[in-house]
């Protein structure tokens, strides 16, 4: 007899370092009475990014919203946009705040993301940049998206914020395109409670970026362009730091919770676990999205969404509604249909997965999803 979870499930709990470590960090930091504006912490952790990054072309941010906010802007990037309509709605925030437009295309059936024939149509003279996601940590289709960005003569950036630890072939997914941006929120794989970083190619960025998340502050007495505020700060760097050394374990813990779902759902009929990652990718297991096929599981994903939460299972269902089905983005879709992204919203639920999650736990959760279709 399966019984509902005690205590909710959620799809997600941040990572948390010893709490004796935190404490310990903490304690420096009161000593030192140096909260923010680049302190010492916010020095060391980028150091160690460099290094986990492999680069030196890399800025820390408040979040990683204000990240991808400020680097379009210090890029200069200008008109229209071309970008996914499946995906978190601050992708298309921020280029609201910069006055830019959004040209909202079709994604690919694989792993969801920017559909690069469907980018390619859309290019006209006002096109500036490509703007794709890496949907759960899963890599764009980088080589077809680097080959029309430089055709066409567009940036291509990349919103990474589920893609922190991901390589492809060996190199750093942030290696790839003009400018990537990764979320350290306290929900994703790596975080620094709030947090973001972006990784990019020109150097000249560095001091640009450094400016603009500090007022345009030169010194004491210089402005040198209107900047904002989106430092990231001591407590933020130190969560970041200790988070840091068990990335290879969290990735590890993940990989297994994922192939344990992947072993456990493979005969429940109507549910399709999102194809694994491509041949040379090593994967983060950000997130563990499936799609219901409502004839076969019994269900609509909906349903499935509010019957799973009777057993105490708070799934999500990351990305439903598509960006332009959001009251202020709704008409701007101009003749891009989107079927595939408007097919995918209504199926994909994302599973939970997280570094505490215990395997009988996702052994259960596995339980509760067939005892759901069987009594249909
Ligand atoms: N681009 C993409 C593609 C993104 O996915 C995101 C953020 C961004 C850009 C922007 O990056 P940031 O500016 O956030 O750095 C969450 C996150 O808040 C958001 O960061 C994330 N994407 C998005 C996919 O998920 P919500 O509205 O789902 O969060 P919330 O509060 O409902 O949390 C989800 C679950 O996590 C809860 O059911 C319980 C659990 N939780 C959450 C928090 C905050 C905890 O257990 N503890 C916690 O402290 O957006």
């Amino acid at each position: 007899m399966i019984k509902p979870f005690e205590r909710p499930i959620f799809v997600t709990r941040p990572a948390l370092p010893s709490l004796e470590d935190f404490k310990n960090g903490l304690e420096a930091i009161w000593e030192r009475a140096w909260l923010t504006n680049n302190g010492p912490l916010v020095q060391q952790f980028q150091e160690r990014l460099v290094k986990y990054c492999r680069t030196e072309n890399l800025t820390l941010f408040a979040n990683g919203t204000l990240a991808l906010q400020i680097a379009l802007q210090g890029m200069g990037i200008t008109g229209d946009v071309i970008t996914t309509p499946y995906t978190f709605v601050a992708t298309t925030n921020v280029l609201f705040w910069n006055r830019l437009r959004p040209v909202f295309v079709d994604v690919e059936p694989i792993h969801y993301t920017l559909d690069p024939d469907q980018v390619e149509k859309a290019i006209t003279p006002w096109t500036s940049a490509i703007l794709a996601v890496h949907v759960y940590g899963q890599p764009c289709r980088l080589k077809e998206l680097d080959c029309i960005a430089r055709k066409h003569g567009l940036k291509l950036l990349y919103d990474a914020a589920h893609a922190f630890g991901v390589e492809v072939d060996g190199t750093p997914i942030g290696a790839f395109g003009d400018l990537s941006m990764f979320s350290f929120h306290a929900t994703k794989i790596f975080h620094s409670i709030e947090g973001g970083m972006v990784t990019f190619r020109d150097r000249k960025l560095h001091r640009l970026f450094d400016y603009l998340r500090n007022f345009g502050f030169e010194n004491e007495v210089e402005v040198v362009m209107p900047g904002t505020n989106a430092k990231m700060n001591e407590v933020q760097a130190l969560m970041g730091l200790l988070l840091l050394d068990h990335m290879a374990e969290m990735v590890c813990h993940r990989r297994r919770i994922t192939e344990t779902y992947r072993h456990r759902l493979a005969d429940v009929p109507g549910i399709r676990m999102a194809a694994a990652a491509d041949p040379g990718v090593a994967y983060n297991y950000a997130y563990v999205p499936i799609e219901i096929d409502e004839l076969l599981f019994g269900h609509s994903r909906d349903d499935l969404y509010c019957r799973l939460k009777e057993w105490n299972v708070f799934t999500r269902r990351y990305f439903y509604p598509i960006v332009p089905d959001f009251a202020c983005y709704r008409g701007m879709t101009e003749g891009h249909e989107l079927p595939l992204a408007r097919h995918i919203a209504l199926r994909v639920l994302t599973l939970p997965i997280y570094s505490d999650l215990a395997f009988c736990d996702v052994e259960r959760i596995c339980d509760i999803l067939h005892h759901i279709q069987m009594h249909r």
